[in-house]
């Protein structure tokens, strides 16, 4: 990579370039999902351990607001705190997840005591929370632009679960159905901040790190996730 500012272009293309590499989309336990490789036990081990993440998303958020002084930022950025925590109208990410858990056989205390959560799967994200409270707002920004490349994962996984897994109540899918836009909502959103913020070479530099450090996140709490199931046939 030269050193020297890059234009937009060519920072969309280097952030682009980390999703084509590293996204999560191409992590064995992913692709066995989506090609309707994964057993009951699997899917419900990887909703439990996913509930651990979505419940952490609006705390992470709330960092990401405590660190930012600019308010047109926050303005943007604070509808996603109750995108996941809901409100009187808007029921809300986590108890949409709660309510997919329930579709798979998982009972709501299984998940809100996180009786299924994998070691590996908390320190990732748990590293993930700590970032955001720890790195210069643009940056903490910047580590969410994995939702660039989660809108596709998301309608395969859609087309997979309906095509794959009949025994999941399909009620418990509208997490999906509604976060395929909200992601693409999203991502547009930070990409406009992260391209207007992150305006020096060493910014960007950082934004492409804390990328890479998402996706190396991401990936992480599939690799434990794909190790508690590693001993069936399929997998
Ligand atoms: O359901 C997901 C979600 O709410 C978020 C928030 C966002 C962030 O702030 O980092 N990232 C994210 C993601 C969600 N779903 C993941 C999936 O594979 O279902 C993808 C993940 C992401 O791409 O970062």
């Amino acid at each position: 990579m030269t050193t020297g500012l890059w234009d937009r272009e060519t920072f969309v293309e280097n952030l682009r370039a980390i999703g084509a590499r590293a996204y999560h989309d191409k992590h064995p336990f992913h692709v066995a999902m989506n090609e309707g490789r994964l057993s009951p036990e699997a899917m419900r081990g990887w909703v439990a351990n996913r509930f651990y993440y979505q419940r952490n998303i609006p705390i992470k958020d709330a960092a990401i607001l405590s660190n930012c002084p600019v308010r047109e930022v926050r303005r943007a950025w604070i509808h996603r705190i109750l995108d996941h925590d809901g409100n009187a109208e808007n029921e809300g990410g986590i108890e949409a997840w709660l309510r997919l858990g329930e579709a798979c056989g998982l009972s709501r205390t299984e998940l809100v005591e996180d009786q299924h959560l994998f070691p590996g799967v908390r320190f990732a994200v748990d590293a993930y929370v700590n970032f955001a409270r720890t790195e210069p707002w643009p940056i903490a920004i910047a580590s969410s632009l994995t939702e660039l490349f989660a809108p596709d994962l998301m309608t395969a996984r859609l087309a997979a679960f309906e095509r794959f897994y009949p025994w999941i109540d399909p009620r418990g899918l509208d997490y999906f159905r509604r976060r395929v836009a909200q992601a693409r909502g999203d991502a547009d959103e930070a990409l406009a901040i992260t391209l207007e913020y992150c305006n020096m070479p060493e910014l960007q530099r950082e934004a492409i790190r804390a990328l890479e450090f998402k996706c190396d996140a991401l990936w992480s709490m599939l690799d434990a996730i794909h190790h508690a199931y590693a001993d069936q046939d399929n997998l």
